[in-house]
């Protein structure tokens, strides 16, 4: 296998290192040495973001610093989001939020750009969404989908709580997802799948899209 391309790890040490100008400035060089955007994203600056989640664990990093990175990670992700190939529309559409009591929505925004990207129409609720207006919103939207994240342990019972009525009371494929979800987790709260990433969230949006139109 090829070595990674050097921008990436530039993209993953600006986002660490909380420099926000680097992180730009990487952002445009993959472009120009044609980096596929969605790598960049992914293997740069979600990297980046992995790391800081370490440094916030080992408490080198505190809140302020990770809400710093953050901002660091959309800035160079507005480079390189316009530049995501795009399928063309038809592939069915999906809701996708972030559970009630859960403001993470880095993740989200990813799987977002991904599956829309895969020509899904993709209506995003953000963050802290209560399971009732993520109901409100499938029935109205006749969603074939819905793409639900959480990233923290405490708000993996509202995760459980939405797909229950979810399931219960709509036919659409429910997906989770966010690092502490995990297929056992899924399987034991009743949602159709779950992945670890977003280019797996493409996956299964399409797959389980296929099988809707058979
Ligand atoms: C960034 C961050 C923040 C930022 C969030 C900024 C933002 N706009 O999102 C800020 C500073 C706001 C924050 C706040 C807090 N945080 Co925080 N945060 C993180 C951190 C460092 C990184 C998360 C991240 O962005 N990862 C990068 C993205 C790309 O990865 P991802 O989200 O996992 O998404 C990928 C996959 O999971 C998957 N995926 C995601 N969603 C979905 C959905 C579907 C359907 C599918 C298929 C796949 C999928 O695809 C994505 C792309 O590849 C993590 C550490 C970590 N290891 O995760 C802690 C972490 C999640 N935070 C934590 C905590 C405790 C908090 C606070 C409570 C801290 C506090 N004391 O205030 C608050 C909570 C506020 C709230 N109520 O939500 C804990 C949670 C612990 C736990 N197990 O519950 C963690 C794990 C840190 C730790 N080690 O303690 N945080």
């Amino acid at each position: 296998m090829d070595a990674p391309p050097p921008v990436l790890e530039d993209l993953a040490r600006s986002v660490l290192e909380l420099d926000r100008e680097g992180a730009v400035r990487a952002a445009g060089e993959a472009l120009l040495a044609g980096v596929p955007p969605e790598t960049a994203i992914t293997a740069g600056l979600a990297e980046g973001m992995r790391r800081v989640g370490e440094r916030f664990a080992a408490k080198v990093y505190f809140v302020p610093e990770v809400l710093v990175a953050g901002r660091i990670f959309y800035a160079a992700m507005e480079v390189l989001a316009p530049h995501v190939a795009r399928q063309p529309d038809a592939a069915g559409t999906m809701v996708c939020a972030v559970v009630e009591g859960d403001f993470h929505d880095i993740g989200k925004n990813i799987v977002k750009l991904m599956v829309e990207a895969a020509g899904f129409r993709v209506v995003d609720l953000g963050k802290n969404v209560p399971a009732e207006r993520i109901l409100e919103a499938v029935e109205r939207e006749r969603a074939d989908l819905v793409g639900l994240s959480t990233l923290m342990t405490p708000t993996l019972d509202r995760m459980a709580r939405t797909v229950k009525i979810l399931k219960e009371r709509t036919s659409a494929a429910v997906l989770v997802g966010g690092a502490p979800v995990d297929r056992a987790f899924a399987a034991k709260i009743g949602a159709d799948g779950t992945a670890p990433d977003a280019a797996g969230a493409v996956a299964l949006a399409r797959e389980f899209a296929g099988r809707r139109r058979r």
